[in-house]
């Protein structure tokens, strides 16, 4: 069997390998994942996002256990450096994600920040199309909330969830790191410390004075949940699966799932347009002169000889 008929037949180590195939941009990888294409559109995927120590892991390891209890099979992505599944945290919070990992039906791969010249967000969404193709019914994607490509991951799933804690004190944070833009759903973890109902209040506001202004409350008329959670005590996480179906059903029977998916498809193809061109650039740049040659050329000349040659299809 090659390599795709291994992944379709869910054998965990083919798509294990053919994550590593696309981190690394090896020989043929492209056509692998053009090969899975029809394979792909089946699961469903959730971005669970937010600042460091939210409870992103916890809240992605409680929601696994719920759905493996309701016989779904799991793939979880995380990108996060810190995170427990990949080796960060504490040991406590380590042992509890590696516990996870030893159960059937469910896939973990941590995605390294270090960035791959197609960016972290495409790799992040091939990552998951191979979860999909491999039969997972939920992919689970987390990613810290800080920065712009961070949040293009959370936003590339079909649901994201935004989580935050009353410590960090104050929805306004969130509101400068763009979460807002991002959230089909709030969920208020360690809700067993003070200042839970307050930030859920906060939230709440912060949302209605935008439905007075430009910036919807809702989006597409989807009405933004609040939840509280307590994730280390696996408290609210069936509210929050449900939130999270209640979010895809309402995509899907609204009519804009589709539409949505398609528009992340064709955004794909432009990211695989520029990841070819850049890997094409990177070819020609190995014929660069070296610095003794470069002396009295200038940056832009330089750059113009290699793109002409590149140009005229002479890659040597
Ligand atoms: N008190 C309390 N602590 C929690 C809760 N959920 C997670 N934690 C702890 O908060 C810390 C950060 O959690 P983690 O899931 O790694 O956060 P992440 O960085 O957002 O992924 C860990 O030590 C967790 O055990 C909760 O609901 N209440
Ligand atoms: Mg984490």
């Amino acid at each position: 069997m090659d390599l795709s008929e291994r992944i379709v037949a869910g054998e965990p180590r083919a798509l294990a390998r053919a994550i590593s195939y696309v981190e690394d941009e090896r020989d043929g990888f492209e056509d692998l994942l053009d090969h899975l294409d029809d394979r792909i559109g089946r699961a469903r995927r959730i971005g669970i996002t937010g600042p460091p120590g939210a409870g992103k892991s916890t809240l992605t390891a409680a929601l696994t256990r719920h759905y493996l209890q309701q016989s779904l099979t799991v793939g979880i992505i995380a990108v996060d450096p810190t995170s427990p599944f990949t080796g960060g945290a504490l040991l406590g919070d380590r042992i509890r994600m590696n516990e996870l990992a030893s159960e059937e039906g469910v896939f973990i791969r941590s995605m390294a920040s270090r960035g791959s010249l197609g960016g972290l967000s495409t790799t992040t969404r091939e990552a998951s199309d191979l979860m999909d193709a491999a039969g997972y019914d939920r992919i689970v994607i987390e990613t810290l909330g800080v920065g712009q490509s961070e949040l293009d991951i959370a936003s590339s799933a079909d649901t994201t969830a935004v989580v935050l804690v009353p410590e960090s004190g104050d929805g306004v944070q969130a509101m400068k790191a763009g979460l807002m833009e991002v959230a089909d759903l709030f969920v208020v973890n360690k809700a067993d410390r003070p200042g839970a109902d307050r930030l859920e209040k906060e939230l709440a506001i912060i949302m209605s004075v935008r439905a007075d202004t430009t910036a919807p409350a809702s989006k597409d008329g989807w009405r933004i949940p609040i939840l509280q959670t307590i994730g280390l005590e696996e408290s609210g996480i069936e509210e929050l699966a449900n939130g999270l179906d209640n979010h895809f059903n309402w995509l899907n029977e609204s009519g804009l799932l589709e539409p949505r998916r398609a528009e992340c498809r064709l955004r794909r193809a432009h990211d695989a347009l520029l990841r070819r061109t850049k890997r094409d650039a990177e070819k020609v740049w190995r014929t660069a002169p070296s610095i003794e040659e470069s002396i009295e050329e200038s940056p832009y000349s330089i750059a113009q000889r290699l793109y002409d040659k590149w140009k005229g299809g002479d890659r040597s």
